[in-house]
């Protein structure tokens, strides 16, 4: 994704004091006990068989330990589409992608805003286009992508230094507020709201979010393609790097 044609630098929010300032680290335990599924709502299990064919992802055996994410193609053109939204507060919910890697300094973006596509508690045709680049992302919504800017969709384009194509979480706003980080350690007493499973050996994902208390994780889910875990090879990489860097500090250090 190019960024040519730029018409308008949209700011995003920064969400700075509400979290712990600690390294973010992409350690979720996984699996969690699902709760019962109310009545007149559709199941997990029910929304994973619709998107990846029955029986194809288990919700209570395939939960995805990941957290974080990065473009699965070098120029990082990623389409989170929302499938459902099972709740009372679904018409103010949101859905959105954060960058950072200590707490104290996160950037947020809203994707979804809580006016999707259809009524609640039915399949929704809801999506967004992303186009992400360092320091830069472009949100699209238009015919393609059957959503509104601004009602559905948070068109724009966003610049923030923390913005990178490969590493980024996602989280969830639901109806009272409360914000669900796809860091179990980055919510409010750590708890989990949110669940990923991964469409086999596709790019295909699945967030599954709970806005309350009874583990139905079905209150807002939303289907991502086009992202994969990161290599932990690059991530080693990265850790060797900064190993290297501190020794040659000490080294000066000594020198001096
Ligand atoms: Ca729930
Ligand atoms: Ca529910």
């Amino acid at each position: 994704m190019k960024f040519k044609t730029v018409a308008a630098i949209v700011a995003g929010m920064f969400l700075s004091a509400a979290v712990h300032a600690v390294p973010i680290v992409n350690t979720n335990v996984r699996p969690v006990v699902l709760g019962a599924t109310p009545a007149g709502e559709q199941s997990l299990q029910t929304v994973l068989n619709s998107v990846f064919g029955t029986g194809a992802v288990s919700a209570a055996n395939n939960q995805s330990a990941a957290g974080l994410w990065g473009s699965a193609t070098g120029s990082a053109t990623t389409i989170p589409a929302l499938i459902i939204e099972q709740t009372g507060g679904a018409a103010s919910q949101k859905f959105g992608m954060w960058f950072g890697t200590d707490t104290s300094s996160i950037y947020t973006v809203d994707l979804f805003f809580g006016g999707a596509v259809g009524a609640p508690n039915t399949l929704q045709q809801s999506a967004v286009g992303i186009g992400i680049g360092d320091g830069q992302m472009i949100i699209s919504a238009g015919p393609t992508f059957q959503s509104a800017c601004g009602t559905q969709v948070n068109c724009g384009l966003f610049s923030n230094a923390l913005i990178n194509p490969d590493s980024f979480g996602f989280y969830f706003v639901t109806g009272a507020g409360k914000i669900a980080y796809s860091i179990d350690s980055m919510n409010q007493g750590g708890v989990t709201d949110f669940l990923a499973f991964q469409g086999g050996t596709s790019t295909n994902w699945i967030f599954a979010f709970e806005d309350g208390t009874d583990n139905d994780f079905q209150d807002m889910v939303v289907k991502v393609e086009s992202i994969q875990v990161p290599e932990p090879g690059s991530l080693a990489l990265l850790g060797l790097a900064l190993a290297g860097a501190a020794a040659a500090s000490r080294r000066k250090q000594k020198q001096a």
